[in-house]
């Protein structure tokens, strides 16, 4: 018999069980199975947040140019209908507007499986009829994306790919210090599925072989796995303060690398000239940065003697750079592990998203799988990610993204599938607003997210558990065949399907399909996972038996890589992709940018809200991403609705910090500031600072007018935070940035929408 296999971005599974009632075991293999699979199932059989049918927002029919887009009805149509709707539209759009009229950066996770992947089936299509406008950089990490090729000349991808690998650090460092720590919450996920999970694992290796472990954070949990490990509690914001200061001290005693700045840096002696404060009147000391970071001067002292005296990696979550500035930190992280001389030996040096997703620093080999092309996207024109809602509400209007100078596009028509903006971008009650402007959305989605609920032609989507697919990832130490556990819920229809039906209408079917039914797809992308196989020297068996199989594990798959490893053994014949070949501390290119929120080299610059400029009542609100789900996916299923409070998502709140507020464990509170309010349920913990407020991001977004006032009543934090660039250079979200007040709720606790679906009227007959 078959062995019948499924994966998804937090783990890969054995499907069990009947085909009307599947069961998913954990892979036996992986040492760490994610808690979030357990809640796949219920969220995938939800039948009443799973969309049936193809649905067709009741305004949008009457003409209502998106005024009531934010709240409305659904009339249920045929594929046929919905189809023709859909593609008529795109039709009139290109005709009147142009292709660019079209956005259609639909940023998002979708779900695992190569072929299925949604947002490639999007622009495969999309390129066939002339284009669409892009979006650039993700919400992970956008800051590093435009910083990271000025500064080590290797984009955001090449610089994770080469991360130097755990079981070095495991041995050869002996302090790690880690800003923002190294979580296995985070690690339980990769994108693109993963077949193991080891990031506690190589925690625990380097701390019982004695690497000393220094978390630099406004939790504690974010190194939960070590309980040894040193808590520096940093006051959100101000990594970069303390990170001059540590260089400071360096300087100041003499225990910096000099030769080591000169021979594989540029831009030295302006950083020193401001680190002295020669360039500012600013020495940038432990005195100077205490305040600022509420970290004693005394701590950092010592921490900066202790890294003089150690073999040191220095790593920053991805987090850290969500953030306003969010360059900054980088930046420094990388300019102190230069100090050091270390970059470029193993275990030490500078590393970026430790534990952020699972394969970051795995020590396998890395494998180019190939994917479904998505052909050439004519237009050229894009947006830096997370710049959405001012491209709706401000086309036309200029900005600035890695030294250009831009203009917001036109936009008519937007199209996302596999994303969920009302999920990911900040400031929700503004997107609200600027959800308004485009003539039409359409959206495919398996549910209904906030984002499908405020589309205007709603396509639905099946979920991985119903379609067969390939797990394929870089550096995974095996392929999945996935194959369908259960038969579509409803309507539902691959994205694939979707497209094609689009694809006939539009005339590109031909090129659409390629004449290839979606079985001979998959035998079609085995064949070239095969091709590569052979080039890295090994046999893939025949796509019949990998099918019976349901995974192959990669032969020869361990490998260690060292970060600039190349570059430090010999810097004249591997130069680094930069304006001077060498890692730029001062970089002359961005300061020719005289952008004043990101100047030539690493600069503490506050942020827009920060509590070193807060009212005492203000907290620092942290949203984090959550424990129990990816994001806003399986926030309907059996372990997210577990964690709830009254229905609403828990937020961590120091016990001094609840007491002062008459606030108990299992209370509901409201969160506030002048963007937003939300209601949340409290949970205690003296592992957060007293004046921090951790909220994670994706309880489904709710929002209500509650007593004459608006309130999210389930939890999300995005109608709190701020939707701002990181700076001029990125654009990034700065997510992490947020003041906030909060309250007891006293009031009657408002029922959820979101946890049924919008009102439909049924399918015509
Ligand atoms: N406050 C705050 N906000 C944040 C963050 C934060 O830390 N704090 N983190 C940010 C980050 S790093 C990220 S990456 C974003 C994540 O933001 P998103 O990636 O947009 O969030 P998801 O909930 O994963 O959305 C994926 C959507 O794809 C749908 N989907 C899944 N499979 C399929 C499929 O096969 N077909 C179709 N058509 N749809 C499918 C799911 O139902 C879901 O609605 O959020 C960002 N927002
Ligand atoms: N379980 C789960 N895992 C996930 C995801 C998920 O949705 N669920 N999403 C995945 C995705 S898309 C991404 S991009 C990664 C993101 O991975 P990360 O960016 O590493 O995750 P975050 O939870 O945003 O941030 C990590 C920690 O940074 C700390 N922090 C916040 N602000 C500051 C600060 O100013 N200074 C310091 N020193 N620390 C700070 C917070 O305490 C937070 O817990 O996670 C991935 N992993
Ligand atoms: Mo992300």
């Amino acid at each position: 018999m078959a062995n019948r296999l499924t994966a998804a971005h937090w783990g890969s599974y054995t499907i069990a069980g009947r085909p009307d009632d599947p069961e998913l075991q954990n892979d036996p293999n992986d040492p760490a199975p994610s808690r979030i699979g357990r809640g796949w199932l219920s969220a995938a059989r939800d039948s009443r947040l799973r969309i049936r049918n193809p649905s067709i927002r009741k305004g949008w029919l009457d003409g209502d140019k998106g005024a009531a887009r934010n709240d409305d009805s659904f009339v249920e149509v045929s594929w046929e209908k919905a189809s023709d709707l859909a593609a008529e539209e795109l039709a009139r759009v290109i005709r009147a507007h142009g292709n660019g009229a079209i956005f259609a950066g639909s940023y998002g996770w979708a779900s695992a499986g190569r072929f299925h992947h949604a947002q490639s089936q999007l622009r495969r299509f999309l390129n066939l009829i002339g284009g669409y406008t892009a979006a650039r950089d993700t919400y992970s990490h956008a800051a590093a994306e435009v910083l990271l090729p000025h500064i080590v000349g290797m984009t955001n991808s090449e610089y994770q790919e080469r991360m130097t690998s755990w079981p070095l650090i495991a041995e050869h460092c002996s302090l790690l210090v880690a800003f923002g720590g190294i979580s296995g919450r985070t690690a339980q996920i990769a994108s693109g599925g993963t077949s193991a999970h080891e990031v506690e694992h190589w925690l625990k290796r380097a701390a019982e072989n004695g690497t000393a472990i220094v978390n630099i954070s406004p939790q504690r949990g974010d190194m939960s796995a070590v309980p040894s490990a040193e808590w520096l509690a940093i006051r959100p914001g101000t990594d970069t303060a303390l990170m001059l200061a540590l260089a400071f001290e360096l300087l100041t005693n003499g225990w910096h690398d000099a030769a080591f700045l000169d021979r594989y840096t540029s831009g030295w002696p302006q950083f020193e000239a401001y680190l002295t404060g020669t360039s500012d009147n600013q020495p940038k000391s432990p005195n100077w940065a205490s305040p600022i970071c509420d970290v004693p001067a005394d701590a950092i002292r010592s921490l900066a003697a202790r890294m003089a005296r150690e073999r040191v990696m220095i790593t920053a979550t991805w987090g850290l750079q969500r953030s306003d500035h969010g360059e900054q930190p980088l930046w420094a992280g990388l300019t102190l592990a230069a100090m050091l001389g270390q970059i470029g030996k193993p275990g030490t040096g500078f590393g970026f998203g430790y534990g952020s997703t699972t394969p970051v620093g795995r020590p396998k080999r890395f494998i180019r799988w190939p994917s479904v092309p998505q052909g050439r996207n004519t237009v050229a024109d894009f947006i830096p990610v997370a710049r959405i809602a001012d491209m709706l509400l401000s086309p036309g209007e200029p900005y600035t993204y890695d030294g250009e100078a831009r203009r917001y596009p036109d936009i008519r028509l937007v199209y996302w599938a596999g994303g969920n903006p009302f999920h990911h971008h900040q400031d929700l009650n503004r997107l609200s607003d600027a959800w308004t402007r485009p003539e039409t959305v359409i959206v495919n989605d398996h549910s209904w997210t906030a984002t499908a609920r405020r589309a205007d032609i709603v396509l639905p989507s099946t979920t991985p558990l119903e379609r067969d697919d390939i797990m394929i990832n870089r550096r995974d130490p095996a392929l999945i065949y996935m194959s369908r556990a259960m038969a579509p819920l409803g309507g539902a229809r691959d994205d694939h399907a979707i497209f094609g039906a689009l694809a006939e209408r539009m005339g590109v079917a031909d090129a659409f399909h390629k004449n290839r039914s979606v079985d001979e797809w998959l035998h079609w992308l085995w064949a070239g996972c095969q091709g590569v196989a052979q080039v890295e020297g090994f046999a893939l068996p025949e796509f019949e038996r990998f099918r019976e199989m349901g995974r192959v594990d990669i032969p020869d798959q361990d490998e260690v890589r060292i970060q600039m490893g190349d570059f430090v053994a010999d810097p004249q014949t591997n130069r680094l992709r930069t304006e001077s070949g060498k890692i730029t501390i001062f970089n002359e290119r961005i300061a020719a940018m005289a952008l004043a929120d990101c100047p030539g080299h690493p600069t503490w610059i506050a942020p827009t809200e920060w509590l070193g400029a807060a009212q005492p009542d203000q907290l620092h609100l942290i949203s984090p991403q959550p424990d129990t789900r990816l994001h806003g996916q399986l926030d309907n299923g059996a372990v997210s609705q577990a964690s709830k409070i009254s229905g609403r998502e828990p937020c961590l709140l120091h016990p001094d910090t609840a007491a002062r507020h008459g606030l108990g464990e299992g209370d509901v509170l409201r969160i506030f500031n002048e963007r937003g309010a939300c209601l949340a349920g409290v949970r205690l913990s003296e592992s957060i600072r007293p004046d921090c407020i951790a909220l994670a991001t994706g309880a489904w977004y709710d929002p209500q007018i509650v007593d004459g006032a608006a309130l999210e009543v389930h939890g999300n934090p995005n109608v709190l935070t701020i939707d701002k660039g990181a700076s001029g250079l990125s654009q990034g979200n700065i997510s992490h940035t947020a003041l906030v007040r909060i309250e007891k709720w006293q009031g009657p606790l408002p029922p959820l929408r979101v946890s049924g679906p919008p009102a439909i009227v049924p399918a015509e007959s």
